[in-house]
């Protein structure tokens, strides 16, 4: 079937189609403020931008979505400015009318509309589901094949810079039974610097305390060849993003030499790109993101071909709120293999989520939401305090 037109209505299912025709895609931007401040090798922020998504049906039903982007424009290349202009004066217009759950054809629509936007692609996807789904009394992840789990490992980043406070903040999560599995973000000290830091941390730690090193983007082979032993005896668990996107080759001979697993992140949002970094064998896990892939389906369809290219599958993050983590796990739910668990640890380092019931953090584990759609409530108060004032 060759894409739809944008001007005609994809006729799947005669009344269900009416009653879920999308009939508004409103957005607004928010701010909302973190508990701490979160540092990269490339930026650090204090409080996380969104752009929500909210998408109303002709039945009334209301659906939600989220596009997250780290300190501006800086993680990935879209700001929430562009992604909320994008999505009012080009998407939007392209969906009015159309079934939400007309998901392929949607998606289809979307590309045609737009080139990369992935965020903008992916928040308004998210909300799709989530109104389809409460329309027809189903959960997102019946859309996506059904789910084979309903708990997933999670683990917290730890990412102010200061080693005491850090082991304080990994203390008081293991204390909780919320996080058992750290990720630290280093590149943004000198290595020699990050070394001392993590190692204090490492002897703080239980025994066996599995840690991720996340130098998002921050090293140079050299570097790399120099400090990849001191991670390997500290028993760092996986090392992620280490080198800037695009430099396959020096990223896979340090792939092949490094005794820890080589996570890739930002070096491949699109699948073109996963499968290059993959062929070229720049690393052994894939961290999958909305953000990067653009929607669910194309998120789950990432999945399928990093395992089969025989990497393992992690569940990344960009710090969402609960409406993005309910989005991408109802994902992670579907997926045959998800090794490393996931990171949603967004609802957390927020001040106030943005979704009030749903998710809920126990035992080391993030839970599905249960109940139709994505499965979570929205907190009006906290998403009108946070929106954006004109
Ligand atoms: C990234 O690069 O992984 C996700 C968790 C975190 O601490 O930073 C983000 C982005
Ligand atoms: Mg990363």
């Amino acid at each position: 079937m060759s894409a739809p037109r944008t001007a005609e209505v994809l006729d799947i299912d005669g009344i269900a189609a009416q009653k879920t025709a999308i009939t508004s895609l409103e957005t607004r931007i928010v701010d909302c403020i973190t508990t701490r401040r979160h540092k990269l090798s490339n930026t650090e922020i204090t409080h996380q931008s969104f752009v929500i998504v909210e998408a109303t049906l002709a039945d009334g039903t209301t659906g939600w979505g989220e596009a997250s982007t780290l300190g501006g424009p800086r993680w990935s290349e879209e700001s929430v400015e562009a992604i909320k202009a994008n999505i009012d004066t080009y998407l939007a217009p392209t969906l009015i009318g159309q079934p939400a759950q007309a998901f392929e054809a949607n998606a289809l629509r979307m590309k045609k509309a737009v080139s990369r936007n992935t965020s903008a692609r992916a928040a308004i996807e998210s909300a799709l589901y989530d109104a389809a789904g409460k329309s027809m009394g189903l959960p997102a992840t019946t859309f996506l094949g059904g789910p084979v789990r309903d708990k997933i490992e999670v683990l917290w980043a730890l990412a102010s810079g200061d080693a005491d406070q850090e082991i304080e903040e990994a203390r008081t999560k293991l204390a909780a039974r919320e996080h058992r599995r750290f990720k630290i973000k280093l590149g943004f000290y000198d290595p020699k610097q990050d070394m001392i830091r993590l190692r204090k941390i490492m002897t703080s730690m239980p025994e066996g305390t599995e840690m991720v090193v996340d130098i998002n983007q921050g090293w140079t082979e050299a570097t790399f060849i120099r400090y990849a032993p001191e991670l390997a005896d500290m028993g760092i668990a996986l090392i992620e993003q280490p080198l800037k996107p695009g430099l396959l080759d020096a990223t896979a001979r340090v792939a092949q030499r490094s005794p820890i697993p080589i996570m890739t992140d930002e070096a491949a949002f699109s699948t073109q790109e996963l499968v290059q970094n993959a062929t070229a064998a720049t690393g052994s896990v894939y961290s999958l993101k909305l953000v990067k892939s653009g929607g669910l389906m194309e998120m789950k369809r990432a999945a399928a071909v990093a395992s089969a290219f025989g990497m393992e599958l992690y569940g990344g993050c960009l710090l969402e709120s609960g409406i993005g983590a309910a989005a991408h796990l109802a994902v992670f739910a579907t997926l045959p293999q998800l090794e490393w668990g996931c990171e949603h640890f967004g609802p957390r380092i927020l001040k106030n989520d943005l979704a009030k019931s749903g998710l809920h953090f126990q035992d080391f584990h993030i839970h599905l939401p249960a109940g139709p759609g994505l499965g979570i409530e929205i907190d009006r108060d906290a998403l009108d305090d946070a929106t954006r004032k004109p």
